[in-house]
């Protein structure tokens, strides 16, 4: 056990830049900060984003509905870097009052619809669409259940193991141990339910992967928090059978490079606002 010097004062105070990797921009208020429009491009859809599992979410449903035929999804991918504030400017908490990406408007209804959490966005796709969401009662279930899964599961893993494992100013046992436990947790619950059905939510893709493969696809793949070592992420073989089948997608190539700003620079492809952008910065991976 370690850290057991700190004794919370009566009445918590705000103490700006606490030395955490997101001190300069995490504060006890909600709101904007400064006036910024957002910009906006020629596609009925515009999101406002960042390559963040998150974020990626969302690049890869558009993608997958682009693949799928459905053009009436073309999209421009607005950078919202969120090291720098952006998601505190009036344009944006606009659209999210509760200032994270992604966020998205719809620009093809008037007046526009924003839509706000990528569990939302991706529902909100998937029914516009008609796409990646059954519509019969017990398979649509399934794949709701699974998806609000991630949305209760996964701060656990990124506010939670990631945060204390790689981005805490200091390393404390007991936080990282309890969300290093939790997280193994969860990846025995997607383990155990990936060895009986192909996908997520049973024998097709759906919202449900899309949601659930970025967080603990892109874990068990090595890709997040360097972890993957610490968390033995090879016990988990169905898990890695179906993030590796996922990974292999072209939509899901596609959607890991928008709004990238990362990593390989040959895998960024920091806007996105027409098909052709992707070739002009060559994926190599
Ligand atoms: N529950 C939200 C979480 C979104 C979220 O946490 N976004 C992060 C990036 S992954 C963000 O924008 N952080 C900026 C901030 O906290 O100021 C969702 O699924 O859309």
């Amino acid at each position: 056990m370690s850290d057991s010097s700190y004794t919370p004062p009566r009445v918590w105070t705000w103490k700006a830049g606490n030395g955490g990797r997101f001190a300069n921009i995490n504060r006890p208020v909600a709101g904007p900060t400064h006036e910024q429009a957002l910009p906006v491009g020629r596609h009925p859809l515009q999101l406002y984003s960042l390559g963040t599992p998150n974020g990626v979410k969302v690049t890869v449903m558009l993608e997958e509905l682009l693949a799928a035929g459905h053009a009436g999804a073309e999209y421009d991918a607005w950078l919202i870097r969120i090291n720098e504030g952006d998601q505190f400017g009036s344009g944006f908490v606009d659209i999210n009052p509760n200032s994270k990406i992604p966020a998205l408007l719809d620009r093809s209804a008037q007046p526009p619809i924003r839509v706000f959490e990528s569990g939302a966005i991706l529902l909100y796709l998937a029914e516009k669409f008609g796409a990646f969401l059954p519509t019969e009662p017990a398979a649509r279930a399934e794949v709701l259940s699974w998806l609000f899964w991630q949305m209760g599961s996964a701060p656990f893993l990124g506010g939670g193991f990631g945060h204390f494992y790689a981005y805490a100013p200091m390393k404390i046992e007991y936080a990282i141990d309890r969300y290093a436990m939790e997280t193994k947790r969860q990846l025995d619950v997607l383990d155990r339910r990936l060895a009986q059905t192909r996908f997520v939510a049973g024998d097709d893709y759906t919202i449900a992967d899309m949601a659930i493969w970025p967080w603990y696809g892109q874990l068990v793949l090595g890709d997040l928090y360097g972890a993957a070592e610490f968390l033995q992420v090879q016990d988990y073989t169905q898990v890695l059978r179906w993030a590796r089948e996922i990974a292999a997608r072209e939509p899901v190539r596609r959607g890991r490079r928008v709004n990238r700003t990362f990593g390989d620079p040959a895998l960024q492809l920091p806007e996105r606002h027409d098909a052709s952008d992707f070739d002009q910065a060559p994926a190599q991976g």
